[in-house]
């Protein structure tokens, strides 16, 4: 019996298996308990010897047991380790981090380039009254700019802004000068989309008003804003223009920074880029509508197109390229 459990005891590769095998020779009912139990029919001189000799059986059995067991564990532990190995030495899976989108980059620059300035931040709604967006501003009941086929309505008396000048009603209704306030968001038009318009664009809105403020302060202000956005080499040309909220007005236009000469694609040749912003001397009226006695204060005003700030300074020819949400396009920013 010692001799077939030893041989046996050599097969066993599992756990399970040895514990069905300790229990057919050791347990209750087991070979070894067997012979135990059938010693009633040996005689007084065998029994202590086949008692000895099973005793014997049954240490050796159980210690050959408790080594296999060990070494099965053993087994199996260095095979889950080896299993689970991890190799430090891998490269890691790439994680892709999302971005600002350049528009947002740009709008955030300018007002840290305003904030240097001594400037305040405030926002104004995109939903405005028309009385904010045009009347306020001194435009005119015949305007072109109040046309159905300009401007989006959504009442005779409420609009999506045009622009961000109303936000200067807004600020002067609610602020005592002297205050300096930049305001950027969104603003709508019924433009049709080519490479410089779109319907939806954004706008960053300047409004300085205190005493004895003049052309002067204006022409310094854009100038500096505008080298400290796109360097000290960067120079500007103010046209002058007509808007009905300022007087005098301008439109300003920056140098083309890619200029080709002749034929250059980005400037036709002219040596300036697009019309980048709007700008003048807030127009007696429009203090008056405010509650400033224009003899006490006067001011300055000025809105940039902040889609075509980003064109000129990434070098971007098409604006629809800003909204088309294009991967390859974002990513290169
Ligand atoms: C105005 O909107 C005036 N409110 C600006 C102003 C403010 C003048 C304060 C004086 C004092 P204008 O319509 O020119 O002006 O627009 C200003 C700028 O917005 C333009 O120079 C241009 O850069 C940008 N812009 C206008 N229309 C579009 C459009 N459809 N798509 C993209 N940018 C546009």
């Amino acid at each position: 019996l010692r001799n077939a459990a030893i041989a046996e005891l050599k097969n066993i590769s599992n756990l399970s298996s040895l514990e069905e095998y300790r229990v057919k020779y050791l347990g209750k009912k087991g070979e070894l308990t067997k012979i135990l139990r059938g010693m009633g029919g040996l005689s007084k001189e065998e029994r202590p010897i086949v008692g000895k000799l099973v005793n014997e059986v049954r240490e050796e059995l159980e210690t050959r047991i408790e080594t296999m067991k060990t070494e099965l564990n053993n087994k199996a532990k260095n095979k889950k380790l080896k299993e689970e190995k991890i190799d430090v030495t891998l490269p890691g899976n790439k994680v892709n981090f999302g971005h600002r989108h350049p528009l947002m980059k740009v709008l955030e620059e300018l007002e840290d380039v305003f904030l240097k300035m001594g400037f305040e931040i405030v926002e104004g709604p995109e939903v405005e009254t028309v009385y904010n967006n045009f009347d306020a501003l001194n435009s005119p009941d015949n305007h072109p700019s109040r046309d159905k086929s300009d401007t989006f309505y959504i009442t005779e008396d409420i609009l999506l802004r045009t622009h961000t000048s109303p936000v200067q009603i807004r600020t002067m209704k609610e602020k005592n000068p002297p205050f300096k306030i930049v305001s950027a968001g969104r603003t709508f038009r019924f433009d049709d989309v080519d490479d410089t318009h779109s319907p939806m664009f954004h706008q960053l809105e300047g409004l300085v008003i205190d005493k004895n403020i003049t052309m002067a302060n204006l022409k310094h202000t854009i100038d500096m804003f505008i080298k400290e956005l796109f360097g000290e080499e960067m120079k500007t040309r103010f046209r002058p223009h007509y808007f009905p909220f300022t007087e005098p007005s301008a439109e300003v236009d920056v140098s083309c920074l890619s200029c080709k000469g002749e034929g250059c694609p980005d400037c036709h040749g002219t040596g300036w880029s697009m019309e980048l912003l709007g700008c003048g001397m807030v127009h007696p009226e429009v203090l008056k509508n405010c509650g400033l006695d224009p003899d006490e204060y006067s001011g300055f005003a000025f809105g940039l197109g902040v889609d075509r700030i980003a064109m000129v300074k990434y070098g971007i020819n098409n604006i629809r390229l800003l909204f088309e949400n294009d991967m390859r396009f974002l990513n290169q920013f």
